[in-house]
């Protein structure tokens, strides 16, 4: 069997998706997602300009040498729009490996390890009772893992929170759009929000919140013992992971639960916080980290440290990415738990899935390979419009803050 076409889908069904898709000589075909939110056009070069020309007449069952073949070949490596470009090529050759097999995905990668998946959806609010009643209206839904973000008192437009119900989109200005930050304000405010919340939403439901690398290491091991009493499933990048050092500060002071690796990219960069037990979760996706083939050794790595996973699922990983989620996560032995952000109609008019929802959970579908694919002529509809995620500068002095 031989690769005789790829090519790069960038469409913007109400946000940016980068599609990349693979045709062998056998009429069979598959897609990855190498969507990387605010520097989509970087990876579509990198596929494009250097990638692919080096797949065509490639045998896509090889899909262990393409790996390898891009990681060490590229000589520069790891990195996102690498390990996103790496990513495409790895999730659309396991796609074709189902079809050529007629199995799904998870069955290729073990078979399945759970019925089903637990999700955790994002309820989000202007304040403290508008969040509590977003928790309220997904529990009702059948969530069993809820994510609550709010707005912070005293600050103007804070991470997380869309309001007025609308879908959280981060990547929404021409622009990147400018936050203001109060550590301060968000440190005396968010225990206040879980007291509220575990109140309002009793003992059983499992509660997370996302820091989004706002504090210093020893501000986030004050927010994770001030939680404490609300018993969090996690709290999520609590500090900026560069430094992985930082974390053995934070666990020293808390036991609240810390997940952290949605903007990992390889193994590198989260290997000494597992072996050091220094994290819960790893949220590392196949999209940003190179692919089922590397995220499958991430997830094996953690699995000797009983880190579990919990990949990140926001809308601007797209559903070529979810598809793709899901069967890993039937299989992979240490789940934990994966984020739902359902995509918009419009966005499911494109992508054409097999997954369902029911009482907080999501089932994979049993079609050959992941399960996705792209209506192409659709997508032609919806060009590329720039978009940038916003930056954070720190309201007392303007200065340049994680966002
Ligand atoms: C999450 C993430 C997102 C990111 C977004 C960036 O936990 O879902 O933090 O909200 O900010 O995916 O593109
Ligand atoms: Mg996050």
């Amino acid at each position: 069997m031989k690769i005789t076409a790829a090519r790069v889908i960038v469409c913007c069904p109400g946000r940016n998706f980068v599609t990349l898709k693979i045709e062998t000589d056998e009429g069979l075909s598959g897609v990855g997602d190498a969507t990387l939110n605010g520097r989509e056009l970087a990876v579509v070069s990198y596929l494009q300009d250097h990638v692919l020309p080096c797949l065509i007449g490639r045998d896509p069952q090889q899909i262990e040498d393409i790996w390898q073949y891009l990681y060490k070949g590229a000589y520069w490596r790891r990195g996102p729009v690498t390990m996103s470009a790496i990513a495409a090529v790895d999730t659309a050759l396991w796609d074709i490996k189902g079809k050529i097999a007629g199995l799904p995905l998870y069955q290729l990668l073990g078979g399945r390890s759970r019925s089903a998946v637990m999700v955790y959806g994002h309820a989000t609010g202007r304040d403290i009772a508008e969040t509590v009643d977003e928790v309220l209206r997904h529990q009702a839904e059948g969530y069993r893992a809820i994510r609550a973000q709010s707005g912070v008192p005293g600050l103007d437009k804070v991470y997380g929170v869309s309001g007025s119900g609308r879908m959280y989109e981060p990547a929404d200005s021409h622009l990147p759009a400018e936050h203001d930050w109060d550590s301060a304000k968000y440190l005396r405010h968010t225990p206040r929000l879980f007291e509220a919340v575990r109140a309002a939403a009793g003992e059983e439901v499992h509660l997370l919140h996302d820091v989004h690398h706002r504090l210093t290491p020893i501000e986030a091991a004050q927010l994770g013992r001030s939680l404490e009493p609300y018993r969090l499933f996690w709290i999520e990048d609590p500090t900026p992971a560069e430094n992985q050092q930082a974390f053995r500060l934070i666990r020293q002071h808390t036991t609240t639960p810390i997940a952290v690796g949605e903007v990992f990219n390889s193994i590198w960069d989260c290997k000494w916080l597992i072996e050091e037990q220094l994290i819960d979760y790893i949220r590392a996706t196949i999209t940003h980290a190179g692919g089922i083939t590397h995220l499958r050794r991430i997830a094996d790595l953690a699995d000797l440290y009983q880190v579990r996973t919990g990949c990140h699922g926001a809308t601007d990983l797209s559903p070529v990415c979810m598809g793709a989620a899901l069967h890993f996560d039937t299989w992979v032995p240490n789940f934990g738990v994966q984020e739902y952000m359902p995509h918009s109609e419009l966005m499911l008019s494109v992508f054409q899935c097999d997954w369902r929802f029911e009482q907080g959970m999501l089932y994979c579908g049993e079609k050959p390979g992941h399960g996705v694919d792209i209506d192409e002529k659709l997508a032609a509809r919806y060009p590329y419009q720039r978009a940038y995620l916003p930056v954070n500068r720190l309201q007392h002095d303007g200065s340049l803050h994680s966002w």
